[in-house]
């Protein structure tokens, strides 16, 4: 590896100056189209979240992927982004998806794969196919990094620097095929060394989550509380991050920008709410208002 690390601390004025451009003739093609892939029966919620996170990132589109028999309840439940009934069995997409979604990601700016996918080995295999197949930028979350789980080699078909992978310490343990105490041993040697080893950005969630880059850079994340303790914080995540990614962001930027607001929007909650008992739809909401205090 050719790269020297170089550490940055996130905090407003960092993030300030991370934040894509919004020129006043912007319409919503300026601002990207994500795809999301996600949702299987039982977690509609995760995938929901992840759309509206990159709405509230400012994406000017977001498409939703989804199995076909969860449709209509996909429909109903999201307003601002749209939705496409995808091949299905028993409630998680089919292999028999793969052509739809390839042909989805040509008029796309990017791709969020995993929220409340499900842990069907046929969906695995999707995920894996997909992660070969679509060149577009993507982030992946949560049951995608579960089907990548012994078959990182994958992630060597992609373009480098191409890639966010999201995982908290459970799920890198399990990518990684370690402890969590190995994780978080030396958190920042080993998310550096994952990234610059596989060509990815990592981002390594938890209190302080770590953003690492594959040209060494890692990116300290300043905020946060244990108020984000709740499931679905991380599925807004995901969504913040893809609609950065959406909007043409360099991938590693596009990761830290979205922990930094994610982070920074769960901090102004908990000065209103405390911190149990937030709600990751409540974040959602929190989200522009945090990055207009920003500038
Ligand atoms: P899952 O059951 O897979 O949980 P999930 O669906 O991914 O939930 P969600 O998407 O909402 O949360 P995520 O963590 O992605 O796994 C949970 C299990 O994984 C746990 O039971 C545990 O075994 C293991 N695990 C998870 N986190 C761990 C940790 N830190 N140490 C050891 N084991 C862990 O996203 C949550 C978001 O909130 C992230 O952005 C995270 O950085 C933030 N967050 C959570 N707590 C925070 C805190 N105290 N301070 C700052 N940020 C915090
Ligand atoms: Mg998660």
């Amino acid at each position: 590896e050719n790269t020297q690390p170089a550490y940055f601390w996130v905090d407003g004025d960092e993030a300030r100056r991370m934040l894509p451009p919004r020129p006043a003739e912007g319409h919503k093609g300026t601002f990207g189209h994500l795809l999301v892939i996600g949702g299987s029966a039982g977690k509609t919620g995760a995938a929901a979240m992840t759309t509206e996170g990159a709405v509230r990132a400012g994406a000017g589109l977001v498409t939703l992927g989804c199995p076909a028999s969860l449709h209509d309840i996909f429909e109903i439940k999201l307003t601002e982004p749209m939705t496409v009934s995808l091949p299905d069995v028993g409630g998680s997409l089919s292999m028999r998806a793969l052509e739809s979604i390839v042909a989805l990601c040509r008029d796309r700016q990017a791709l969020a794969l995993g929220p409340g996918l499900g842990q069907a080995v046929e969906t695995q295999t999707l995920v894996r196919s997909l992660v070969r197949e679509c060149a577009l930028p993507q982030v992946i979350d949560a049951d995608g990094l579960n089907a990548l789980a012994g078959h990182l080699e994958v992630l060597s078909a992609r373009p480098p620097a191409t890639t966010v992978l999201t995982p908290h310490p459970g799920e890198m343990a399990r990518l990684a095929g370690v402890s969590i105490a190995d994780v978080q041993k030396d958190r920042v040697a080993f998310a550096r060394d994952f990234a610059g080893k596989y060509q990815v950005v990592l981002v390594l969630k938890g209190a302080r989550t770590l953003t690492a880059a594959p040209d060494g850079r890692v990116f300290i994340n300043s905020g946060g509380n244990p108020g984000m303790a709740s499931g679905g914080m991380g599925d807004v995540l995901t969504g913040l991050i893809g609609g950065f990614l959406a909007q043409n962001m360099e991938p590693g930027v596009a990761a830290a920008l979205g922990v930094y607001l994610h982070a920074r929007a769960a901090d102004r909650l908990a000065r209103k709410m405390g911190t149990a008992g937030l709600a990751a739809t409540d974040l959602l909401l929190e989200i522009p208002a945090t990055r207009h205090e920003l500038i």
